[in-house]
């Protein structure tokens, strides 16, 4: 393992924002690819915060500075991400879900569909139905991907697809699932039609989701 990986990932659970900047740019001067930088660095960063806060080792506030850490490392990566690969291939509109105000995740999956070539729209955190049909009826995405950290959260999802049904929308878009608790038997449950346990396996969905 590369000793930039280790810096970026302990940077970011240090909650410091500009070391992690810096290095990030100095990983990619060193031609590193960029989703290396990401799995290897930045998110193990957030795993070893996430460990510790379970742990009661750490709390909210720590919690919340590695996150403005690993955003900011994201930003810098965001234009090697997201250097569309092969042109237009369809709107993805990405929410986090009523009650839910994690997205790191949710941003990662949304620079990797920018980067093999969607138009991402993310319309934020603590999305309600209501919020997301206004946007869906506005943008017309081929896809809406749905994220939830929270095991309290996530079964709002459920209530999501049912307003696609109640609107008569349900046969006019593809509703992907994600976040840690989500499951695919959720998935099949709540009638979603796909999951995926990461974002580089999202890409993979959505592309065949789309063919
Ligand atoms: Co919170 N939090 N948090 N938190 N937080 C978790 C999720 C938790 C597991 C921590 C723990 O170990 N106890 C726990 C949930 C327990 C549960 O429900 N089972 C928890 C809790 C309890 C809470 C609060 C309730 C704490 C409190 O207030 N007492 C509170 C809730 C706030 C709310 O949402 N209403 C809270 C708050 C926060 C912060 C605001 C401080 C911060 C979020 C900042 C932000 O996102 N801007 C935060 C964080 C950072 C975490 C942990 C530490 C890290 C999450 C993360 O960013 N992981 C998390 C612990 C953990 O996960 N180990 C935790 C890195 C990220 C790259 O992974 O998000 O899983 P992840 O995304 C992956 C996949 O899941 C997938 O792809 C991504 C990339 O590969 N994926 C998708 C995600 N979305 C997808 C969508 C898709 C497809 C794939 O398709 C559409």
């Amino acid at each position: 393992m590369l000793k930039v990986y280790s810096d970026i990932a302990t940077s970011v659970e240090q909650g410091d924002s500009a070391a992690v900047k810096e290095l990030t740019r100095k990983a990619l001067a060193l031609s590193i690819p960029p989703e290396k930088i990401l799995n290897n660095g930045l998110v193990q960063g957030m795993n070893a915060i996430g460990q510790k806060f379970k742990a009661n080792e750490v709390f909210i506030p720590e919690v919340l500075i590695a996150s403005r850490a690993m955003n900011a490392g994201l930003e810098i990566l965001r234009p090697s991400l997201t250097l569309a690969k092969n042109g237009f291939k369809g709107k993805i509109l990405l929410a986090t879900v009523k009650g839910d105000l994690h997205d790191i995740g949710k941003r990662i999956v949304g620079l990797m569909l920018e980067g093999a070539g969607f138009e991402v729209m993310d319309i934020g955190v603590d999305v309600s139905k209501e919020r997301l049909l206004v946007a869906f009826k506005k943008e017309r995405p081929a896809v809406v991907g749905l994220s939830a950290l929270l095991t309290t959260t996530m079964i709002y999802m459920r209530e999501m697809i049912g307003a696609f049904e109640s609107a008569r929308l349900r046969k006019k878009v593809r509703v992907i699932i994600g976040g840690a608790p989500v499951t695919q038997s959720y998935a099949d449950e709540i009638k979603a039609d796909g999951y995926s346990p990461d974002a580089a396996s999202a890409v993979t969905l959505v592309r065949s989701l789309l063919q």
